[in-house]
């Protein structure tokens, strides 16, 4: 994960320890740094509070080692980055729907098409199931052809029942029938997917606000396709200004990410991440752990 600010790193460390550096040098090198970590598509904002720092720690330096100018570098990046996740509360999923005591738990899942909402709900139920949660699933889209069947398919697989009516009807009416029933059978959970939407689509966006304000749901989940690069940026944004949602699951980490992305998402809204998608399987659903995510960045 971000090969490009591992090589930038280097890179800038050559330059430095040859010999005294001016500032217009520095300048000039700062500016190689900052654009090979825009392309790791790390936040702008971000990346020029990092420049900033390290450029008032180097000037007119000159250092012994090039290893003494990694270290500051990585010092900065890391507590930058720190200081982004410290500003995110923890989330453990499976303890607020434990510490819920009137069921059921509501889990209302957003995103764009494609991101790999449908997935993660099966995902979700999956991992319920695992801690004996029960749960059901709501077919909350009913816009795109297929889509029923593609979640009846999770449904059945799962063994969980599915809550959902015909193609056209209102997901918010679809979304009331899940709890509705979960109340009667004594159920944990509703899991509600939805119908994918670009974010400036507004018919869509009111449709999720329409299904927010009949259901209440007690955790919004906005599922983010780490694989949209900056695009994830302004689809978080969106999201976060329409749903408020209550934290994110990032999807396909299990390919070639650049990992700004997931910077991104946590400066862009000050909610965590509660899981990661790591592949196709019902299994690949984990939870993101920063320790692991910072000694990446260095190894
Ligand atoms: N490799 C990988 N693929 C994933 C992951 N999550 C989802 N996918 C794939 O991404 C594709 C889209 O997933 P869906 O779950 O259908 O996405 P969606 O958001 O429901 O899409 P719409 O219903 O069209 O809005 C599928 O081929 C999934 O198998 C993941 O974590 N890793
Ligand atoms: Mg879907």
């Amino acid at each position: 994960m971000l090969d490009k600010v591992k090589n930038a790193v280097s890179n800038l460390s050559k330059i430095a320890v040859e010999k005294q550096i001016s500032e217009k040098e520095l300048d000039e090198v700062m500016e190689n740094l900052t654009i090979e970590l825009l392309e790791s598509e790390i936040p702008f904002d971000l990346v020029e509070q990092i420049s900033e720092n390290i450029k008032k720690q180097m000037i007119g330096k000159k250092f012994a080692r090039s290893d003494e100018f990694k270290e500051i570098i990585k010092n900065e990046f890391t507590s930058t980055i720190k200081e982004i996740f410290q500003k995110v509360e923890d989330v453990d999923l499976i303890k607020l729907i434990n510490s819920k005591e009137s069921k059921p738990f509501k889990i209302l899942i957003v995103g764009i098409n494609g991101s790999g909402k449908t997935t993660t709900v099966a995902k979700i139920g999956h991992l319920l199931k695992e801690n004996n949660i029960s749960s059901v699933i709501v077919a909350g889209d009913t816009f795109r052809s297929g889509a029923i069947e593609q979640i009846k398919e999770h449904a059945d697989r799962l063994e969980l029942k599915l809550i959902s009516q015909k193609y056209g009807s209102d997901p918010a009416a679809v979304a009331r029938d899940g709890v509705e029933y979960s109340k009667t059978h004594s159920i944990d959970a509703v899991i509600i997917d939805t119908s994918g939407r670009v974010q400036t689509n507004s018919n869509l966006m009111q449709e999720v606000l329409k299904i927010k304000n009949v259901v209440n749901p007690d955790f919004t989940v906005f599922i983010g396709d780490s694989l949209a690069g900056n695009d994830l940026v302004s689809q978080t944004h969106e999201f976060f200004k329409f749903t408020e949602f209550n934290g994110s699951i990032l999807t396909k980490v299990d390919a070639d990410v650049k990992g700004g992305a997931i910077l991104s998402i946590l400066s862009e809204t000050g909610k965590p991440i509660i899981y990661i998608g790591t592949g196709q399987e019902y299994k690949d659903l984990e939870k993101f752990n920063e320790e692991r995510f910072l000694s990446g960045l260095f190894q």
